[in-house]
């Protein structure tokens, strides 16, 4: 690496610590989806929707409903929506659930009684805007988000469906959880003390991400010596894996880690580490004479966590 290489390697090290230490935030608008079921789990952007409908309850009418295990979550073209509600998300695609859409700019209102959505990192705040129908059948049910950290709930929001009686109409509302660090939300509906299940669309979603999760960093390699290799800020005495891959980033699922790497045909490389009380732990490992002029890629995971990959050239 010549001179002028080295300190633009060097500049952009800095920019990406520079970028994981600030917080991000991410709108979601559902504008890159097609039209129609996305399924359930359906991840994207680094949320995974899951165990959509999965629950009991009432109408406010007292007629009961059950699970709906064949719902999935929907990409509506709601052109017409927006057109009622200027101003109301970003047109022309929202997320809805259920089992129906309507091509085209008309929409249907999907159901949802409960879906639970976990986060591929750490955010400090959430907000989405929420459309729905009031009054008619509606009235009196209350639509909840919930974020967690650890399974426990951490800050929550929610609002009353109005119960004017008559036809149902449209409505808009927002919600948004801030104030506490959380990994995972909940959006569920409620009457009394038992689930309910109202007609619910969402659009942008703006989520912040915290900044200094799970980092991996690679010295230069070079075949034939030994190569370094340092994980900062995962979690603090963990079983901590390192892998490889010679076929690029992609996904792969490990089942006893519950994590999804993002490389392809990942392989371990060296043996499991702890990481320290501080989440940090290195490796030492030979690099082979035959590498040279290879790119490999690098990932390392724990137990439902992973870093950044590292793409690099073995000199
Ligand atoms: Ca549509
Ligand atoms: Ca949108
Ligand atoms: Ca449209």
């Amino acid at each position: 690496m010549n001179q002028r290489h080295a300190a633009l390697a060097a500049a952009t090290a800095v920019l990406s610590m520079a970028c994981l230490a600030a917080a991000q935030p991410v709108l979601i608008d559902f504008e890159d989806q097609s039209e129609g079921p996305l399924g359930d789990p359906w991840s994207h952007q680094g949320l995974t929707f899951h165990d959509l409908n999965n629950v009991s309850g009432v109408f406010p009418d007292g007629s009961p409903f059950g699970p709906e295990p064949t719902d999935e979550c929907i990409c509506e073209d709601a052109t017409a929506w927006y057109n009622d509600f200027p101003g109301w998300g970003s047109e022309d695609k929202l997320l809805t659930f259920g089992n129906a859409y309507i091509g085209g700019d008309n929409l249907s209102l999907g159901r949802l009684s409960s879906v639970t959505v976990d986060l591929d990192g750490v955010a400090d705040s959430l907000s989405m805007d929420v459309g729905y129908y009031e009054n008619g059948p509606w009235g009196g049910i209350v639509v909840h988000l919930d974020a967690l950290m650890g399974g426990q709930v951490v800050a929550s929001d929610s609002f009353q469906i109005a119960d004017g009686g008559g036809r149902d109409n449209g409505a808009i509302s927002a919600l948004s959880v801030s104030g506490a660090q959380f990994d995972q939300l909940k959006i569920y509906s409620t009457f009394g003390n038992q689930y309910s299940l109202p007609r619910i669309i969402i659009d942008d979603m703006l989520i912040n991400w915290v900044g200094g999760g799970a980092t991996l960093a690679v010295d230069p390699l070079t075949g034939g010596q030994p190569g370094s290799f340092h994980v900062t800020g995962a979690t603090p005495n963990a079983a901590t894996y390192l892998v490889y891959s010679l076929a690029g980033t992609g996904s792969t699922f490990v089942p006893p880690l519950n994590v999804t790497l993002d490389l392809a045909q990942p392989r371990q490389a060296g043996g499991v580490k702890q990481t320290d009380g501080s989440g940090t732990c290195n490796w030492t490992l030979p690099i082979p004479m035959g590498g040279s002029g290879r790119n490999v890629w690098f990932q390392a995971c724990q137990f439902e966590n992973k870093t950044n990959v590292v793409a690099t050239r073995i000199n």
